[in-house]
């Protein structure tokens, strides 16, 4: 008897074949505070089905993370998310997520390395939570745009005034966004794709 046609196949999904068109990778940052969306960010744009790495939240953590204001959430990354998406046929970014909380930053070295750029994501509710992770970026001169996920009951403010709460200079975009749409999440990496390339040109005209 012939089993063979029964196997299933083997090798890549075509959704997980890289199109022969791409010609560059650029790897891009998703960071941000502790719950702020940044896996449920990679998770709605990624192309491929991302690779997670969520732990249940236990006891464990009570007295050690911060969950004031997100009380309930029930899992937490510890190492990273990843995902890939095409911007066009020709360019490809590799999005890498960041764990959120405090006792698992020692990973983050490596994370940011050969990264071009990277997107913090803020939840307005709780802003403080990604005053270090700018502060990150800013030691390690890595470009970055804020996106600003919308929570319902997050309070709104006018762009320029977290501009000034967040004490970021007038050329880092800041852009609304629901972390949870694909298409909104697919405008912020383009957001911080056009700002990346001002950047070159203005490093290229001076
Ligand atoms: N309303 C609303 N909820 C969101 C949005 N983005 C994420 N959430 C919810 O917020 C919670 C936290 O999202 P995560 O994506 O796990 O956050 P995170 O930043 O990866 O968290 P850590 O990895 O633990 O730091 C989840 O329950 C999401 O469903 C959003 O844009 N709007
Ligand atoms: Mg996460």
């Amino acid at each position: 008897m012939d089993f063979r046609s029964s196997e299933p196949t083997v090798g890549p999904r075509s959704e997980d074949v890289l199109p022969e068109t791409a010609t560059a990778a650029v790897k891009v940052v998703i960071v941000g505070g502790f719950g702020v969306g940044k896996t449920t960010l990679v998770g709605s744009v990624s192309e491929i089905r991302p690779l997670t790495t969520e732990e249940t939240m236990t006891q464990a953590g009570v007295g050690v993370d911060d969950t004031a204001g997100v009380e309930r959430k029930s899992t937490t990354t510890v190492a990273m998310d990843f995902g890939r998406i095409s911007i066009n046929d020709e360019l490809v970014l590799y999005l890498f997520g960041t764990p959120g909380q405090e006792r698992f930053w020692f990973l983050w070295r490596g994370l940011f390395e050969g990264a071009l750029g990277a997107v913090v994501l803020v939840d307005t509710r709780r802003l403080e939570v990604s005053f270090d992770v700018i502060g990150r970026l800013e030691e390690r001169g890595v470009p970055f745009v804020v996106a600003v996920n919308s929570f319902p009951d997050a309070p709104e403010h006018p762009i320029e005034e977290l501009r000034g709460a967040l004490d970021l200079p007038a050329s880092v975009p800041i852009v609304a966004c629901d972390a949870r749409s694909r298409a909104s999440s697919r405008d912020v990496l383009m957001a911080l794709m056009r700002y990346l390339q001002s950047l070159a040109a203005t490093t290229e005209a001076s």
